[in-house]
């Protein structure tokens, strides 16, 4: 009996136990609910799947949750403790990783067959440690004896650098809410050796490639060497999807040049771009002329794009490539050989006259589809980026905004936020979100609105107690938390925050203090070999240092940089958070999906008209958001006429050039490292890339009205009503809906 099962499990004296008792059951009951069917089946391939922790999230989506953490309390223990044994898999970097994991859940949510391909990193993404106010990178293995992972029997031969390794394939059960399940398929090799790793960093020998194939994931930069072994992986991968996808196909049925009827592959961002020319040669070997092949496969292939950063799109050189996949060599340059013939723009070539591939190029002409990732992201592409690539095809090109799974950003993480909404609505908006909508009609009158309040009061009281234990800082639950967490990057500006945290800390110290006191809050990896980001980190807790020791201002202002920002640390941040920070250079930020955490768990948005701003903001109204900063059409034109000088800024206004001077002042310099402000300091002075000058005025004023409004708790009250109520759009159920209506074609 499943009730006696659960009992006894609950029975049991330490929370280890109890963990790994109910990680058996659970992984029991999603084999018994056995596989979602179908003859067409979507590989959704990524190099990352920023999964998160499992065992709570598997508990909501059997449907047993509740069960299971009302027979824990009656034996004294806690559903939030047990969690915390499960280790953290950090298979991915931020948002692209992240997105890979809603879809999966709403994949299966909709009943939809449909797996994901990725690796398996034995020691994921570094994590984050800071040591004298500066980010240090060590492992952080998460693979335990016994783990969501299920080695399997199927291997496949792939050829590395001239030898031929072995691989194998690990699987983890991915149930949908209510439904049946598929599968993450994570390839590794078992020559992979852990011990290569230097005691506690992160550096390694990068030439033993059957050694350290799938030890990291690479952070979004990397030196030579990491390089070529970024595309060890990526081949690695992708050889081993190809392969499986043929044969899933046989398995089934097909003859192979009907492959397109069993498999549609999306192609999460260039990184598994290779598998085009690689499922190509796996064709050819099986005897299939190469037109046919080449036709086949691009009937397959979708692509996604998530960037329009110049630097992030992948341009490999062609002796690069040749070093590690000669193979693949070959197609690669008929494939650009036969757009040569076709179009005269070499601007669409493959292979471009310095001799570097461009990944996306490949992903466009031999796929059948291309979208961006948010309605701004997808036009600027089509208008700009990519538009001699619109011109030829305009009809492969379409909008998929992103969405998030409502079932671990709002029922796992936010307990008292959806027995609230149940209480109002009913229960129809866990299977169909755009129902939330109702909670204007039923939920828009002061006691509710009260009670809003209250579990955000709540949820702060909790976050309190959680950094409490955790990193020893503590925080007032009664102040305002205004929060940005994200990668660190130039673009998604946190120097803009800091250079608002000193224009506040002169503020209180002329005696102008804030009604409600206000906690910054900020989580954030740089990229290890990313210097200004991690500078900026670096500004960031030396400001920490210097408010926390102010006796006059630190009643009024704190500042936290939390150690590690994982999923794991989002779940309990973003409940938490009054104001959620999403401040980037307009036209940059492709989409966001933080953004929509925050904003269904009732912060409101402080932010640029960027990405999915732009959508959350015609969904909320001007009353329910704060915009501020020059438009993206703007920022493009000075880019177009190189006219941005931060220069000008920093010497027109005393105002801002009493900021950025703070940076290098002897506060500062009192507790950090004098090269690393000074660096930050010159960037911002003479390059600002990112324009941090250009709207930091407006983002002072616009953010200083949020505070102020703050204060009139049921007016903000209502803005957080109304976040939620419109949130439904960015459900993930929705994005995979129109993914699968206009895209995959698949059967539920
Ligand atoms: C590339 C080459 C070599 C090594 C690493 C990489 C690399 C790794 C990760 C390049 C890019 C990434 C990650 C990109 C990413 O997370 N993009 C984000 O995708 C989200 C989901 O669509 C969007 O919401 C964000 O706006 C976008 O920044």
């Amino acid at each position: 009996m499943f009730e006696n099962e659960v009992e006894n499990i609950a029975s049991k004296n330490s929370n280890e136990e109890i963990y790994f008792d109910l990680l058996r059951l659970t992984k029991n009951m999603m084999r018994e609910k056995g596989k979602i069917q179908g003859k067409k089946k979507l590989y959704y391939i990524s190099a990352e799947f920023l999964i998160g922790k499992l065992l709570s999230n598997n508990l909501i989506n059997l449907g047993i949750y509740d069960q299971v953490a009302d027979a824990l309390q009656r034996h004294g223990k806690s559903m939030a403790e047990v969690e915390e044994i499960e280790n953290e898999p950090s298979l991915g970097n931020g948002g692209l990783g992240r997105l890979a994991a809603c879809f999966l859940d709403s994949i299966a949510t909709l009943g939809l067959p449909g797996d994901g391909i990725g690796l398996n990193y034995h020691l994921g993404l570094f994590k984050q440690e800071f040591v004298d106010n500066l980010q240090r990178e060590v492992p952080n293995p998460w693979i335990t004896e016994e783990s969501w992972l299920r080695r399997t029997e199927r291997s496949y031969t792939v050829l590395l650098g001239g030898k031929k390794v072995q691989s194998v394939m690990y699987e983890i059960d991915v149930t949908g809410y209510d439904n049946s399940c598929n599968t993450l398929k994570l390839f590794d090799l078992d020559t992979v050796d852990d011990t290569l790793v230097k005691e506690n960093t992160i550096y390694f020998d990068k030439e033993n490639i059957t050694k350290n194939l799938t030890l990291f994931l690479y952070p979004d930069d990397s030196d030579y060497q990491g390089q070529l072994l970024r595309i060890y992986q990526q081949y690695f991968m992708v050889s081993n999807a190809a392969q499986l996808i043929i044969d899933e196909a046989l398995e089934k049925g097909s003859n192979l040049y009907d492959l397109p009827d069993y498999a549609v592959i999306q192609i999460n961002d260039t990184h598994p771009t290779m598998v085009i020319p690689e499922m190509i040669r796996q064709l050819s070997l099986r005897g299939i002329e190469m037109d046919d092949a080449i036709r086949i496969v691009s009937k397959m292939c979708a692509y996604t794009n998530h960037t329009i950063l110049a630097e992030a799109l992948e341009k490999w050189p062609l002796w690069f490539l040749d070093r590690v996949v000669p193979q693949l060599i070959p197609i690669i340059k008929l494939l650009d050989v036969k757009v040569r013939e076709k179009y005269q723009d070499e601007r669409v070539y493959i292979i471009d006259r310095d001799e570097r591939v461009h990944m996306a190029h490949i992903d466009i002409h031999y796929g059948f589809s291309v979208n961006g990732v948010a309605a701004l992201h997808t036009k600027i592409l089509e208008d700009s980026e990519l538009k001699p690539f619109r011109d030829i095809y305009p009809d492969k090109f379409n909008n998929k905004t992103n969405g998030i799974t409502f079932r671990r950003w709002l029922l796992h993480c936010n307990h008292e936020l959806s027995s609230f909404i149940s209480e109002k609505i009913g229960e129809a908006y866990k299977k169909d979100a755009t129902e939330l909508e109702k909670l204007l009609h039923t939920a828009d009158c002061p006691a509710d609105l009260e009670k809003l309040l209250e579990i955000k009061h709540e949820k702060k009281v909790q976050f309190k107690e959680y950094l409490q234990r955790k990193e020893k800082i503590s925080i007032d639950e009664n102040s305002i938390f205004d929060v940005q967490v994200k990668r660190l990057h130039e673009y998604k500006r946190q120097q803009m925050n800091a250079l608002y945290i000193i224009y506040k800390y002169l503020q209180i110290k002329e005696g102008k203090k804030p009604k409600t006191p206000i906690t910054m809050i900020f989580g954030a990896k740089a990229a290890p070999a990313y210097t200004i980001a991690k500078d900026i980190i670096h500004l960031i807790l030396c400001l920490s240092e210097v408010i926390g020791k102010d006796p006059e201002v630190s009643p009024y202002l704190k500042v936290v940089m939390l150690e590690n920002y994982n999923v794991t640390y989002a779940e309990k941040v973003i409940p938490a958070a009054d104001i959620s920070e999403q401040i980037s250079l307009a036209s940059k930020e492709a989409s966001g999906t933080g953004n929509m955490k925050f904003m269904l768990n009732g912060a409101v948005t402080l932010g640029t008209e960027d990405g999915a701003n732009v959508e959350i903001h015609q969904f909320v109204g001007d009353e329910n958001i704060y915009i501020f900063g020059e438009s993206s059409g703007d920022v493009i034109k000075h880019y177009a006429n190189a006219d941005y000088s931060s220069e000008k800024y920093y010497d027109a206004d005393p105002e801002i050039a009493k900021l950025v001077d703070f940076i290098i002042s002897k506060e500062l310099f009192a507790v950090g490292d004098k090269k690393s402000l000074i660096r930050l300091y010159m960037e911002l002075v003479t390059k600002d890339w990112f324009m941090t000058l250009l709207d930091i005025k407006d983002y002072i004023r616009v953010k200083e009205q949020a505070f102020a409004d703050y204060e009139d708790r049921m007016s903000w009250a209502r803005k957080m009503l109304v976040n939620i109520s419109k949130a439904g759009f960015f459900s993930s159920d929705r994005t995979i809906a129109q993914y699968n209506e206009d895209i995959w074609k698949l059967h539920a």
